[in-house]
């Protein structure tokens, strides 16, 4: 392999377009020649942690969880991009202190909750906010937002980054590393 293996976390909202990204940064890192794989957070709650539910405990083992087989994959040299809400800030830390230095690449989607809201894909938002999914992130449990992340995408006077804009954030900042 002529890659070094790291790992690309992505944080933010739901809606906020994790899994858009790590969809179009893998397909990206494909055609450039590289090997990565997708671990996305809601599709690895079907499988290896459906045994979780969203409270903080829980979420704090997803994360964990998700932490070390992306290390798997990252000793194995392979670009693994976790894209998952990882709402607290402490677990995220924990993830990137598992990983070799510079090998932790968080990508903060720092996306308005209305706009995430307005998005809202799977009616989870309407749920929530009408008491029928209780805490849920943004609505009625917290999102802390990382201090000093590698990758900030956020709106240029108002407008979202599209996610082919959002990939090309991403791959340039891999370019100059
Ligand atoms: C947040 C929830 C919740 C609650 C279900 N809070 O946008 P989605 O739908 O497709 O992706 C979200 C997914 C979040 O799973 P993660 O593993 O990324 O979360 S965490 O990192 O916090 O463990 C959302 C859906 O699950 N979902 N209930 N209460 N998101």
């Amino acid at each position: 392999l002529k890659q070094k293996g790291c790992v690309i976390w992505i944080t933010g909202l739901s809606g906020s377009g994790k899994s858009t990204l790590a969809c179009g940064l893998s397909r990206e890192l494909h055609a450039l020649g590289y090997l990565s794989y997708v671990l996305d957070g809601d599709n690895i709650r079907h499988g290896l942690n459906k045994d979780l539910s969203f409270n903080a405990e829980d979420r704090a083992e997803n994360i964990r969880r998700i932490g070390e087989v992306a290390k798997l994959f990252a000793d194995a040299g392979v670009i693994c991009i976790a894209s998952l809400i990882s709402p607290y800030r402490r677990d995220r830390d924990a993830c990137r202190c598992m990983l070799p230095d510079a090998t932790f690449i968080e990508v903060y989607l720092d996306i308005p909750l209305e706009v995430c809201e307005s998005r809202d894909a799977k009616g989870l938002y309407k749920l929530a906010r009408a008491g029928k999914i209780k805490g849920f992130t943004g609505v009625d449990d917290p999102y802390e937002p990382p201090l000093n992340c590698e990758i900030l995408v956020r709106p240029i006077d108002g407008v979202c980054p599209s996610p082919v804009i959002m990939c090309k954030q991403v791959i340039s900042y891999l370019d100059e590393k």
